[in-house]
């Protein structure tokens, strides 16, 4: 299936990012922990250019802890820091502020010793539904930035102060325009960082199923109840599972999108397990 998502309210927030980029300190980059290398937009290269980064590799409670372990070290270089992070649970205020601070060291140094108190500003940028506006409201200890649990919620970039002298400028998730790597695209439509009403969710279903058999098999036939047998098809899988549960419609066929779209939604709210979907052996090789 060929994945395409690229609305004009992103066009719109791009232009707006490079506007503003000019007026921060760093960039606060939230990459999904699941999928961190296919969270990475590559219109963002240009638009950080030389900025200090912080990456959070946030949603850390849904991810694969020894691939987190990995993603962060590959993550971590000269000018940048990488941090797991669940934003909706731990305090994220310290980690993220003390990444800042490291990273602006010398910056904020030469502010001192010029007698300058500016604050400092970052920007907060990542793929929809990555947890953006959940950080933001995390590191603000309130609800400011409106979070909601699929993309798009935030359409208008927006300034927030925090304490220790701090702005924060969120921003709307923004994908590019198009997909070159289509494992990518189907990565970032299995986090739902993609509007599912133009996706084929069966078709998706079945592809998410051919990943897990693949690289999670255990945890996939578990949490349903299956047998893995060599030469069974993705879509067998998918039959077995809305047999099983019941998911039938008259004439007692299966409702194959019902059975994809709790599939889907069992990855999403975690109840297959801790999943990577970005493979770590892609990179050391
Ligand atoms: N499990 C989990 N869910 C999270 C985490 N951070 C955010 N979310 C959820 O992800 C969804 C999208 O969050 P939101 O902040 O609106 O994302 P944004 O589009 O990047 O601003 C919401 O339902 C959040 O509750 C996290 O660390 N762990
Ligand atoms: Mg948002």
């Amino acid at each position: 299936m060929k994945i395409q998502w690229y609305p004009g309210h992103m066009t719109k927030a791009l232009r707006e990012m490079e506007q503003n980029v000019k007026l921060v300190d760093i960039i606060i980059y939230v990459l999904d922990a699941r999928a961190p290398k296919s969270c990475q937009n590559p219109q963002f290269v240009e638009i950080i250019g030389d900025k200090p980064v912080v990456y959070v590799l946030n949603k850390a409670d849904l991810a694969d802890e020894e691939k987190t372990k990995f993603w962060q070290k590959f993550f971590s270089k000269q000018n940048s820091k990488a941090i797991p992070l669940v934003s909706t649970m731990t305090n994220a205020s310290k980690v993220i502020k003390d990444a800042m601070l490291t990273l602006l060291a010398s910056k904020i140094k030469k502010n001192e010793e010029k007698g300058i108190t500016m604050p400092l500003r970052a920007m907060v940028i990542g793929v929809p539904n990555c947890g953006k506006s959940t950080l933001i409201n995390n590191l603000c200890g309130k609800y400011k930035a409106v979070t909601g649990d699929k993309p798009s919620v935030t359409r208008n970039t927006q300034w927030v102060k925090i304490a220790g002298n701090i702005e924060l400028l969120d921003t709307p998730g923004t994908l590019w325009p198009s997909f070159d790597d289509d494992e990518v695209a189907h990565n970032l439509a299995y986090i739902n960082a993609i509007r599912e009403d133009i996706l084929d969710v069966s078709e998706l279903s079945l592809d998410f199923i051919n990943k897990m058999l693949e690289s999670y098999p255990e945890k996939f036939l578990d949490r349903y109840g299956l047998v893995f047998q060599p030469n069974k098809q993705a879509v067998e899988y998918l039959e077995e599972i809305c047999e099983n549960r019941k998911f039938l419609i008259r004439g007692g066929e299966c409702d194959w999108e019902r059975g994809a779209k709790a599939i889907l939604d069992d990855f999403r709210k975690g109840r297959l397990g801790a999943i990577t979907l970005d493979n770590i052996e892609d990179e050391e090789s």
